[in-house]
């Protein structure tokens, strides 16, 4: 297995695909999509853009569906909830396929939708993530952050760093068998950095700060948590991922 850390979806490679793509926005996209899939959402249906996802959402029983839609940080008008993972519990999501639209964590998606097998990872399923890719042994990964608005973000690297840990905690391997680029042993670093302090890296991080100045500060207590869930989202079609 070779894993390849692209920090941002515009640093993928364009003319090649790998075996297996995995989105990570841990603030807070791919947090709250594992976080909906583990209330017993039926399917997360991301879209790039707001207006695709009210026209395509208003086509599906009404109640069977939640809208989601965050935009800088904020809940967009229209829908019935922003992007908070504490948003989801059996009582709001079971049953129900959820219509997604975020700033940068499903245009993440949409960017690698194209390789065979696609999956979401946060730090909350990083445990479940390692298993999956050990269980499936993919050639070659890329682990892709969603960033802000074309920047890198902090707890997207720490998450891919996480997960190679993981890997190579697992099988013995070395630097020297799974990184695929530089950035995926910078990861490692950053995490063996921060491993026991992953919530005040997050304090530290600029989308962190954006979302505390929003109040969200539960979001990140949540989203910093390691393993806690054992859920891994996984592409069907493209754009629509289940448990
Ligand atoms: O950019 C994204 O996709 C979001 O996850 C941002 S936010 O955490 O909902 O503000």
């Amino acid at each position: 297995m070779k894993l390849f850390l692209y920090h941002i979806p515009e640093e993928v490679p364009d003319h090649t695909t790998p075996d297996c793509a995995i989105a990570i926005d841990v603030l807070r996209a791919t947090s709250t999509i594992a976080a909906a899939l583990e209330a017993g959402a039926e399917a997360i249906q991301v879209f790039s853009d707001i207006d695709e996802l009210l026209s395509v959402s208003a086509t599906w029983p009404q109640d069977k569906c939640l809208r989601a839609g965050e935009r800088g940080g904020a809940k967009v008008e229209g829908c019935d909830l922003g992007n908070s993972p504490l948003d989801h519990s059996v009582e709001t999501s079971e049953g129900k396929r959820l219509f997604m639209s975020t700033t940068n964590g499903t245009r993440c998606l949409k960017r690698i939708e194209h390789a065979p097998t696609v999956i979401t990872a946060a730090l909350t399923t990083r445990k479940a993530v390692v298993d999956f890719l050990l269980a499936h042994t993919p050639e070659t990964v890329w682990l892709v952050g969603s960033g802000w608005e074309g920047t890198y973000s902090l707890e997207d690297t720490v998450c891919a760093g996480a997960i190679i840990h993981g890997i190579m905690t697992a099988t013995g391997q070395s630097f020297k068998d799974l990184a695929g680029n530089d950035a995926a042993i910078a990861a490692v670093s950053l995490y063996l950095q921060w491993q026991d302090q992953l919530l005040e890296l997050m304090h530290y991080a600029s989308h962190g700060q954006r979302l505390l100045r929003l109040d969200n500060e539960a979001d990140l207590k949540y989203c910093a948590q390691l393993d806690v869930l054992d859920v891994v989202p996984i592409q069907r079609t493209a754009g629509v991922l289940v448990r």
